[in-house]
C-alpha cells in the first residue's frame, strides 16, 4: 500500500471514535467486533484483553523515516477499543526496549516495507496486509449478507488485491480482476482469475458497471466516480489513497467502506492476541 502522509492522517486521533461508531452503524462491525471476528474470539474476550493488556506503538526511523502522527494514530485507534496504549518516547530498537520495560504486551511498529503487531507474551505476529484484507472481508460479508456464489471484481492486483482475490475465492465468490498493468495480467491468468480490463474499449471502466460487489485495492487515488457503478453496488476500499473524490464518497455513503489505518490496525490486534 502507498506510504501514508501526515496530511492524510493528521485528524485520525480525533476521528477514531467517530469512525468506530460509523463503522458499527454502517456494517454492524465496530473496532471490537471486527477484532473479534477476524480472531475468532468473542467480543467479551477482546474487551477483557483491553482491560488487562498494554499496547505500545514504536516509531521507526528507517527508510523514509517517521510519518508525523502515525504512531499516535495507531495508539488512538487501540485506545478507542479500551486498550491501555502509549507511544514510546524513543524510536527503533531503543523504543522496542522501552516498550518492554514499560510493560507492553503487544507492540505495533512499521517501516516502509511492513507494519506489524508483535505479541511479546506469546510470540504471535500480525501483518498489516493480511490483517487489512481479513478485516475488509468481514466488512464485505456483513454488508453483502454473504459472499458465497456472488460475483465480485477486485480492482488492482498488487499485494492487497492478490490477497483479497484469494480470500474471496476461498469464500466461494466468483472473482474477476480489473488491472491495467499488462505485466500483471499474465500472473492474473496463472493464478486462475479472469482479467476484465480491456484496453480496446473506449471506456475500460465501463466493465465495472456489471458488478454489485467491488473490492478496490488500487493506489492511484481519485480515479473513480460513483457513476461508474450500479446504484446499489457495495464497495470495500482498502486501497490508499482513496479512489473516489468527496462528491462521489458522499453519493456512495454507507455503500462504500474505506479508511487509511483503522480496519487494518484493529484486525492486527485481533490476530496478535
Ligand atoms: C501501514 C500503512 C498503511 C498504508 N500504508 C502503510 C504505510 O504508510 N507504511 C509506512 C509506515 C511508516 C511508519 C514510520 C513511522 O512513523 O514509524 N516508519
Amino acid at each position: 500500500m502507498s506510504r501514508l502522509t501526515r496530511e492524510w492522517i493528521c485528524d485520525l486521533e480525533r476521528t477514531a471514535p467517530d469512525w468506530d461508531r460509523l463503522l458499527r452503524e454502517r456494517t454492524g462491525l465496530g473496532y471490537v467486533e471486527l477484532a473479534a471476528q477476524v480472531s475468532g474470539r468473542s467480543e467479551n474476550e477482546i474487551r477483557s484483553a483491553a482491560e488487562t493488556m498494554k499496547v505500545a506503538a514504536v516509531p521507526v526511523t528507517s527508510g523514509l523515516g517517521i510519518i508525523g502522527r502515525f504512531s499516535a494514530s495507531v495508539a488512538a485507534i487501540l485506545s478507542t477499543m479500551g486498550f491501555d496504549t502509549f507511544v514510546t518516547s524513543r524510536p527503533d530498537v531503543d523504543g522496542l526496549y522501552e516498550a518492554s520495560c514499560r510493560g507492553a504486551d503487544i507492540v505495533f511498529l512499521a517501516d516502509d516495507s511492513r507494519y506489524i503487531a508483535l505479541n511479546l507474551r506469546n510470540g504471535r505476529i500480525a501483518d498489516n496486509n493480511v490483517a487489512t484484507v481479513t478485516g475488509y472481508m468481514q466488512v464485505l460479508r456483513s454488508m453483502s449478507g454473504g459472499l458465497l456464489g456472488r460475483s465480485v471484481v477486485v480492482l488492482g492486483y498488487g499485494v492487497i488485491g492478490r490477497l483479497f482475490a484469494e480470500k474471496l475465492r476461498q469464500a466461494g465468490a466468483s472473482v474477476a480482476i480489473y488491472e491495467r498493468n499488462i505485466a500483471l495480467q499474465d500472473r492474473i491468468e496463472r493464478d486462475g482469475f479472469a482479467c476484465v480490463y480491456d484496453s480496446t474499449r473506449e471506456d475500460p471502466k465501463s466493465a465495472l458497471f456489471q458488478y454489485d460487489i467491488i473490492a478496490d485495492a488500487t493506489n492511484e487515488g481519485d480515479w473513480l466516480r460513483a457513476e461508474d457503478f450500479q446504484e446499489h453496488a457495495l464497495i470495500a476500499a482498502p486501497g490508499v489513497p482513496f479512489s473516489f473524490d468527496e462528491a462521489s464518497a458522499d453519493k456512495l455513503g454507507s455503500r462504500c467502506i474505506h479508511d487509511l489505518l483503522e480496519i487494518g490496525t484493529v484486525s492486527m490486534l485481533g490476530l496478535a492476541l
